[in-house]
């Protein structure tokens, strides 16, 4: 066998010829191209909700079940289930045989429109990878609802009860027992003065 780059190996066959004959190559290249997306999961796993204009950390792991090192594009896709808008982030991902690799997506919603989204992730599908059942693409078990800054319980207004939420998780930080993932509404691993002030400036507000 030989390896030939960007397609696998190719066995070379032998043919005892007695006489003048044409021969026709063939090439049976025996690389197996097999990419796959085997996880999706916002960080932390709890975030559900997205003050709009602020960023929510989506984790993607894809791994490379073939016998190839490949090379390939990593999609995270948001669909609005009810405006139907979509958001698409790449990233282009280097991937050693038998390897996983997490990729951070760090999704920021200025201007993207309040509604409930569902999250998926794709791997580029490389040549001949044609495993059945395809693994390339994923989806996320969970909704994301991007609402106005502030209304952390998701009802779609800003009120007593997003306070009274904040007030609990107030001076907590990524890994306390306490912090809520969705009060730390700018997204910087803790619950302090400047997620209280966001929700105060939106109170009462609604959609
Ligand atoms: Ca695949
Ligand atoms: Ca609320
Ligand atoms: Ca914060």
């Amino acid at each position: 066998m030989s390896d030939v780059p960007g397609l696998g190996s190719a066995e070379t066959i032998s043919v005892y010829m007695d006489g003048p004959h044409w021969v026709q190559p063939v090439f049976r290249f025996v690389g197996d191209h097999d990419v796959e997306v085997a996880h999706i999961t916002p960080h932390p796993p709890e975030k559900t909700v997205v003050g709009q204009g602020f960023s929510i950390t989506v984790n993607v792991t894809v791994g490379n079940l073939g016998d190839i090192w490949e090379t390939i594009t990593v999609t995270l896709d948001a669909e609005g289930l009810f405006f139907g808008e979509q958001v698409l982030l790449v990233q282009v991902v280097s991937l050693p045989v038998g390897e996983e690799q997490t990729v951070e997506f760090t999704w920021f919603t200025e201007n993207v429109v309040k509604d409930n989204y569902t999250l998926s992730a794709h791997a580029s599908i490389v040549p001949y990878d044609d495993a059945v059942p395809s693994n390339n693409e994923l989806i996320y078990n969970g909704i994301i609802l991007v609402t106005i800054p502030g209304d952390v319980d998701g009802d779609r207004s800003v009120a007593v009860y997003d306070i009274a939420d904040l007030t609990e998780a107030y001076g907590s930080s990524e890994g306390d027992l306490n912090y809520v993932p969705n009060c730390d509404i700018d997204n910087d691993a803790d619950v302090d003065i400047f997620d209280v002030v966001i929700a105060v400036s939106n109170y009462g507000e609604s959609w």
